[in-house]
């Protein structure tokens, strides 16, 4: 089959339906086409294959092992507890586990072909939905993860709700694919806890999308709302990120920063990743309208000929942040915008550990390695705790943008409870199990087995660099010290390594780019330290430079500052500065032979 591209499969599909509901029907097909595969992910699935089985089944002359991921979204990263049972019993339908992603979501892993419908069926039964958590649409929107109880988190939970709201896409064919057409506001519908895009899919219009039109938008589209000075959600990774600013205790409006993104690709000098930058300020009732007016920009003048320039990032780039400023703005009649307001973040970090909500309730931040909630053999038996958390306390969770889960909403009287259904289970406090500051917030991307993306192993492999990489921050007295470490299994930075501290990126097996000198503020982006190192010289690249920001540290400076004072001019690096760095040292990687990923 001659191959469309991926701008004629959308124009082609009716809304997002193309061949997929047949493909799904037909028993003989043992996977689905690339065409519907490229449709699949705007209803929030990829189709993929077990690559760890992928060299043995082609020796055999069999097929691929064939599954599918499924995600679902959540603003925020908001569960009830009913939610998180129905996703866990769903385990038994995939690899027996489920993985929190880094934007907040649920990500099931091995369904089969034949179990996808019934999946994306009970996930939107749970009131959630998988509804454009993938494909070329605004994608889950991110927001703070503490359930605070005060004016301005009430605010940014609202904003990623309305957020959300606004940039579902429209049309009937999820409806009719996966819920059999259930278009009439069913009874389970009538659920206060049906979150509000799962009502709206299921009453969408015929005709072209009001916001996407026919082909929707040219690349992933990603929103994030965080309030200083935590800048969990990674405020600048995102296309567009909001920041309230807050008037006599009420949110008066947000600073919109635009063209963050983390993708590129190794060599290629036209790709490289780019840290959001400060756009305008709007009165909060005119927020999600100029976030629209970015969107449709977007959608008109983002690059539709080659996918590797098409985010948003690259179009802020080309039209210049003053054009692409005074073209929001055009789109914005009537509506006052003003400058940004100055921004300051102190950390990604999530807060581990019991905090009051400021309601009388507590939460609880549990750490979740890799946000894989799994029972290990040897190790903390995630699943049955959580699933038993939601089950006998029927507490409401979030998942955290670094992919551990907030226990929220408990009442004083129930956290001897949580802590020992946490105990029996082996799952323990952050603090009580001794981890370097580094290793609890450090994270790795999927990769393999599940990725068809990957160059190297990712999730797998990063707890185990960590054990050599505490020992070292212990020996010389670091363990407390605020230092980022992220590894993603090729360059599309899935586990936003790019303004880590240091950033591990795949290139081949057990080969890694090393990246050092972002910052744990997530408002840098680290430059190409190592071009290629293998899995037993990290930790001790990694020991090297530790050891002489621990020599020639000031007194209570951290290591993103040790960083920019030592290593660069002395000033603080703007992002420029390092795009220029990235692109220099890029280019002198640029003649030589690596691998790529798509
Ligand atoms: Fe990602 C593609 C996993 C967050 C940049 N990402 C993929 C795919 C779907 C591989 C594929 O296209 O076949 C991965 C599925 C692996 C698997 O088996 O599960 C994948 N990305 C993930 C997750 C699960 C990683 C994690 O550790 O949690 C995250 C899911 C978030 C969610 O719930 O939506 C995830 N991906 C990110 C982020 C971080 C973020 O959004 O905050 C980035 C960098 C920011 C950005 O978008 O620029 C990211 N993913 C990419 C890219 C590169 C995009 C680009 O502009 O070039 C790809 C590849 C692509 O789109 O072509 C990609
Ligand atoms: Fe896959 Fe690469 Fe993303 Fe990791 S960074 S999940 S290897 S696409």
């Amino acid at each position: 089959m001659s191959k469309a591209s991926v701008e004629d499969i959308k124009l082609e599909s009716h809304g997002l339906r193309g061949q997929i509901a047949e493909e799904f029907a037909d028993p003989a097909l043992s996977h689905i086409s690339d065409e519907s595969n490229v449709l699949l992910k705007h209803h929030g699935s990829y189709q993929q294959d077990n690559r760890d089985l992928r060299a043995q089944l082609s020796k055999e002359k069999k097929d691929k092992a064939w599954s599918f991921m499924i995600r679902s979204k959540m603003p925020g990263g908001r569960v009830t507890a009913k939610q998180w049972l129905i996703h866990d019993d769903l385990c038994t339908k995939a690899f027996g586990n489920v993985r929190l992603t880094n934007r907040q979501g649920i990500q099931l892993h091995g369904v089969l072909k034949g179990g996808l419908k019934e999946v994306i069926h009970n996930v939107c039964h749970s009131g959630l939905s998988t509804m454009g958590a993938c494909g070329d649409v605004v994608r889950n929107t991110m927001g703070p993860a503490a359930p605070v109880k005060d004016a301005v988190h009430a605010d940014t939970q609202k904003l990623t709700e309305e957020i959300s709201q606004r940039f579902l896409w429209r049309s009937q064919a999820y409806a009719d694919i996966w819920l059999d057409g259930e278009k009439l506001e069913p009874d389970w519908i009538k659920d206060p806890e049906v979150n509000p895009a799962v009502r709206e899919a299921t009453k969408a219009p015929e005709g072209d999308d009001p916001i996407y039109g026919k082909v929707y938008l040219p690349r992933k589209f990603k929103i994030g709302v965080a309030i200083q000075p935590c800048n969990d959600v990674d405020v600048f990774s995102q296309d567009v990120g909001l920041v309230p600013h807050v008037v006599n205790g009420e949110v008066e409006g947000y600073t919109i920063t635009v063209g963050g993104g983390f993708g590129m690709s190794h060599g290629q000098l036209t790709t490289r990743p780019f840290l959001g930058q400060p756009l305008l300020y709007a009165k909060r009732a005119n927020v999600v309208d100029a976030v629209e007016a970015v969107v449709t920009t977007q959608r008109d003048h983002g690059n539709r000929t080659e996918r590797k320039n098409a985010r948003l990032k690259y179009t802020v780039q080309s039209m210049g942040l003053d054009g692409f400023r005074a073209e929001v703005v055009r789109r914005l009649p009537g509506i006052e915008t003003l400058p940004p307001k100055e921004l300051h973040f102190d950390t990604v970090e999530d807060n581990l550990g019991w905090h009051e909500q400021g309601d009388g309730k507590l939460y609880c931040c549990v750490h979740v390695s890799m946000g894989r909630i799994v029972d290990r053999e040897n190790g903390p038996q995630y699943r049955s705790c959580f699933a038993e958390i939601a089950r006998t306390l029927d507490l409401p969770f979030i998942v955290t943008p670094n992919t551990n889960l907030i226990i929220a909403e408990v009442k004083p009287e129930q956290k001897a409870a949580v802590d020992a259904i946490l105990a029996k289970h082996g799952v323990v406090h952050a603090d009580e199990a001794g981890f370097t500051r580094a290793r609890k917030v450090a994270h790795a991307c999927v990769a393999l087995p599940t990725c068809g993306l990957a160059l190297s192993e990712s999730e797998r492999v990063l707890p185990g660099f960590m054990d050599k990489i505490d020992e070292s921050l212990r020996q010389l007295g670091l363990a407390d010290e605020p230092i980022l470490f992220r590894m993603t299994g090729c360059p599309n930075g899935c586990g936003r390594p790019y303004n880590a501290d240091f950033g591990f990126v795949g290139r081949a097996p057990n080969k890694y780019a090393m990246f050092v000198g972002g910052s744990i503020r997530g408002d840098r982006l680290a430059g190409l330290e190592f071009k290629s190192l293998t899995g037993d010289e990290i930790p001790v690249k990694v020991r090297a430079i530790l050891e002489e920001f621990k020599a020639g540290r000031n007194e209570g400076e951290i290591f993103a500052d040790w960083f920019s004072r030592t290593r660069t001019t002395g000033e603080a690096p703007t992002p420029e500065q390092f795009h220029i760095e990235l692109a220099e040292r890029a280019a002198k990687l640029a003649g030589e032979k690596v691998a790529e990923a798509g």
